[in-house]
C-alpha cells in the first residue's frame, strides 16, 4: 500500500511539517505528497503541489481529497501547549473539531490511513513516572486535553469503522530550519538559537527542570517508521518515541561546550513551569522498540553539535 500512497500534510509549514513534507517527498515522489495549511506565502516557499486549507472546514479537506486522490493524510495542525493556554477555546477548536473533520472526510471517502501525532501533553502530575504507552492520562492543559480527545477519537474510528489511525506521541522535538511556536518545550530550540546569535539566554525553566525530547531527524524517521509498519505489528494506535531527557542546566552546560562563553540565565515563566513540572521526565518507548523497531540515533551531544553547526551556517 505505502508505494501508492497520495499523502495530504495538514499544518505543512510548522516546525514537522516543514520537514516531513520534503522527507516524504523524498520517498513517495514530489507529486504524491500534497502540502496544506493557511499561510500561503510560507506553502509557496514548500513548493508545489499545495493547498491552502483550514482544517476547521471539513467541505475544503474534501475537496481537496477528492481533487488529488488522496488516501493518507498527517495531520499537523495544532495549537500547542503553551499557547493554547493563552486562547482554550481556539485550541479546542482546532486540535479537537479540526481532527474530527480530518477523521471524518477519512472515514466518508474510504482513505487508507490518518497519521496523527499526540504528545506527551497527554500526560499529568499523576502519571507515573517513566510512563508507557497506556497509563493514567490526567493533563492539565487544553493541548493535553485535546491529544487524549485526539488519541482516544482515533482509536474509536479504528475500532468502529476500521479507519487505520496511527501516530507517534512525541516528546519536544528540537530542529534548527523551522522553530517552533508556542509550545512548553520550545525552550530547548530557542537557547541555541540565541546561543549562537548573542551568545547567552534566558531559560523560563528552572535549572533542574528535566523533560524528554527528541531531534529533528529522529522523529521524522519514527513518522516514517510507524507509516510503514504493518498493521498487524501494532499492539496500540498511539507510541512513545523519545529521543533523549535533560534538563535545562545540562543542556546549557552542553552548549557553553561548543560556544565558549555562553551566558545562561534560568528567569522560570509560572505557566510554563506549571506545565513543564506536570510533564514526566521522561518515557518508555519499549512497545515502539518492540512493534517496529523505533530506535533513536541523536542523543543531547550529537544533536548538539549538529544544532550549533547548521545554525552558525543558516543564521550566517
Ligand atoms: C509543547 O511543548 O507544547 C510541544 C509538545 C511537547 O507537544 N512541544
Amino acid at each position: 500500500m505505502w508505494l501508492a500512497m497520495i499523502i495530504l500534510v495538514t499544518g505543512s509549514t510548522g516546525q514537522i511539517g516543514s520537514e516531513l513534507v520534503p522527507a516524504l517527498r523524498e520517498v513517495y515522489g514530489k507529486d504524491r505528497v500534497i502540502a496544506s495549511g493557511r499561510n500561503v506565502a510560507k506553502l509557496r516557499e514548500i513548493g508545489e503541489p499545495y493547498a491552502e486549507l483550514d482544517v476547521l472546514r471539513r467541505d475544503e479537506i474534501a475537496r481537496v481529497v477528492k481533487e488529488y486522490k488522496v488516501n493518507v493524510i498527517v495531520h499537523l495542525a495544532a495549537v500547542l501547549s503553551a499557547k493554547g493556554e493563552q486562547d482554550p477555546s481556539l485550541a479546542w477548536d482546532i486540535n479537537t473539531n479540526g481532527t474530527l473533520n480530518v477523521f471524518e472526510v477519512a472515514r466518508e471517502n474510504r482513505l487508507d490511513m490518518v497519521v496523527v501525532p499526540s504528545s506527551i501533553a497527554v500526560y499529568g502530575p499523576e502519571t507515573p513516572d517513566n510512563p508507557g504507552d497506556i497509563t493514567v492520562m490526567r493533563p492539565k492543559t487544553i493541548y493535553g486535553i485535546s491529544k487524549v480527545v485526539t488519541e482516544l477519537l482515533g482509536e474509536y474510528y479504528y475500532l468502529k469503522y476500521g479507519l487505520d489511525v496511527r501516530g507517534p506521541r512525541l516528546p519536544g522535538v528540537i530542529s534548527w530550519k523551522t522553530p517552533p511556536g508556542g509550545g512548553t518545550t520550545d525552550y530547548a530550540v530557542e537557547a541555541f538559537y540565541e546561543a549562537v546569535k548573542r551568545g547567552e539566554y534566558t531559560f523560563w525553566v528552572r535549572p533542574d527542570t528535566r523533560l524528554p525530547m527528541i531531534y529533528m531527524p529522529d522523529a521524522i524517521r519514527a513518522f516514517m517508521m510507524l507509516m510503514r509498519a504493518d498493521n498487524s505489528a501494532l499492539t496500540v494506535r498511539f507510541y512513545n518515541v523519545q529521543g533523549m531527557s535533560f534538563t535545562a542546566k545540562e543542556l546549557a552546560d552542553t552548549i557553553a561546550r561548543y560556544i565558549p562563553g555562553f551566558k545562561a540565565d534560568f528567569k522560570p515563566d509560572p505557566l510554563r513551569q506549571r506545565i513543564a513540572d506536570s510533564w514526566p521526565k521522561s518515557i518508555d518507548d519499549s512497545k515502539a522498540r518492540r512493534d517496529w523497531g523505533w530506535r533513536p540515533v541523536w542523543g543531547l551531544e550529537s544533536m548538539a553539535r549538529d544544532m550549533i553547526e547548521n545554525l552558525k551556517k543558516s543564521l550566517g
